[in-house]
């Protein structure tokens, strides 16, 4: 599994380094649909008052649908027997919160038929979560349409254990800069991660059978007590978290950049943005300045939401998130 986290495919780099800053809207729909909004934001406000946790899953999977082929709502698509979709690949791993798209799909279907997009409901949901957690709530241009398009072997998301600069190197290849990175990685001031993904920190560290000594250790030895040091990967429980603010765990705060000054970052980017000379002073200065970091997060999410959209007739408004509406030949 690492090794597709790892596995750089150039080519897809290089048909991705067109990044289209489109011209959305924001109310796309104040005309076609005026209430989509308001729909959406009332299925999001139902699920977190039960689950605060819808946080970070809309988050993840707004990164995870821009980082693939734009944000195109491509992770909604469910594999077919012929093919494996992208959420069928190791980095989705645990990606949640699709049945949030679902039925604000179903209730904006029954307003205003095939008008709101997939991938407009994900950018928005995630707005509408970010903004019930404690984050602002930012205008979000809308009109991007559903792509035809979902291929497991499209997916290639950076690792938790890159360096600052190869971690860039998935960012600038979708228009996005160095700032934009440190701040859209706040995300991890919400949810969790589970052991698999940072356990050699805790024991073995780049193979030198110690623990990294860059962790605080008395966040090591609370890991441990969760993920178990030296068990093998393949006895691994899945269901095993830690989450990624040891503070403020639910809250969209700046507490994450604190956190990881103090060597309190559980994924090794997380830690590596702290010490990277490129990015200390980036995070240091977010960790200092609490209501800036609301506005530049949000202004990032906007920009994450505009990474590579189809827009005018491309693509589709499909009426069912998991599916094409008139599904490729190859995929019956
Ligand atoms: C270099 C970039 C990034 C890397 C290497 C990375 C890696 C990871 C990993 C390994 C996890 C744990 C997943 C699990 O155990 O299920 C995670 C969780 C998460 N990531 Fe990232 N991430 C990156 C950037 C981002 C960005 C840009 C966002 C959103 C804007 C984001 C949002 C989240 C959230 C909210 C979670 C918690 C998910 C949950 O609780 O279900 N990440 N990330
Ligand atoms: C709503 O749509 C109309 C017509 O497209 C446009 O002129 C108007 O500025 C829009 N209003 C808002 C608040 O976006
Ligand atoms: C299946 O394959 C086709 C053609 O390669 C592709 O366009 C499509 O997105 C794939 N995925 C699904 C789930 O059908
Ligand atoms: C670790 O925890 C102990 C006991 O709770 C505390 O006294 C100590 O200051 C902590 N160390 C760090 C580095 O936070
Ligand atoms: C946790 O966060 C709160 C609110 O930001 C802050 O007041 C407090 O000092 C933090 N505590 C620790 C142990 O970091
Ligand atoms: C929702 C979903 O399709 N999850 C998949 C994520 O990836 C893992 C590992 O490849 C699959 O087992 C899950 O089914």
């Amino acid at each position: 599994m690492m090794k597709l986290f790892m596995n750089i495919s150039l080519l897809c780099l290089f048909l991705s380094a067109s990044s289209i800053l489109g011209d959305l809207q924001v109310n796309f729909y104040n005309t076609t649909c005026p209430r989509a909004e308001s729909i959406i934001r009332a299925v999001v406000q139902k699920h977190f008052n039960k689950d605060h946790s819808i946080t970070p899953a809309l988050l993840r999977m707004h990164f995870h649908d821009c980082f693939v082929k734009g944000c195109d709502a491509s992770i909604l698509i469910d594999s077919t027997k012929k093919n494996k979709s992208e959420k069928a690949a190791g980095p989705n791993l645990t990606v949640r919160g699709y049945n949030i798209i679902d039925q604000a799909k179903a209730k904006l279907e029954s307003q205003c038929p095939s008008t709101v997009s997939c991938a407009d409901i994900i950018a928005l949901a995630t707005r509408d979560a970010v903004s019930m957690a404690g984050g602002l709530t930012y205008n979000v241009p809308t009109g991007r349409r559903d792509g035809l398009v979902s291929d497991i072997n499209d997916v290639n998301l950076p690792g938790p254990s890159l360096t600052v600069s190869q971690a860039l190197g998935f960012f600038t290849a979708k228009g996005l800069a160095l700032e934009d990175m440190v701040i859209l990685l706040g995300a991890h001031t919400v949810g969790v991660a589970h052991c698999a993904f940072f356990r050699d920190r805790l024991f073995n560290f780049q193979g030198t059978g110690a623990p990294d000594s860059t962790m605080d250790a008395n966040l090591t030895s609370r890991l441990i007590s969760i993920c178990g040091a030296k068990q093998k990967s393949s006895s691994l429980k899945s269901d095993q978290t830690g989450f990624l603010d040891q503070n403020t765990s639910f809250i969209v705060d700046n507490e994450y950049y604190k956190q990881i000054m103090l060597g309190r970052g559980v994924l090794q980017i997380d830690n590596e943005l702290a010490l990277d000379s490129s990015s200390a002073s980036i995070a240091s200065g977010l960790a200092s300045d609490s209501t800036g970091f609301l506005h530049k997060f949000a202004d990032a999410l906007v920009k994450l939401g505009n990474v590579e959209v189809l827009e005018g007739s491309a693509g589709e408004i499909r009426k069912n998130c998991r599916v094409f509406n008139t599904p490729p030949p190859s995929s019956k």
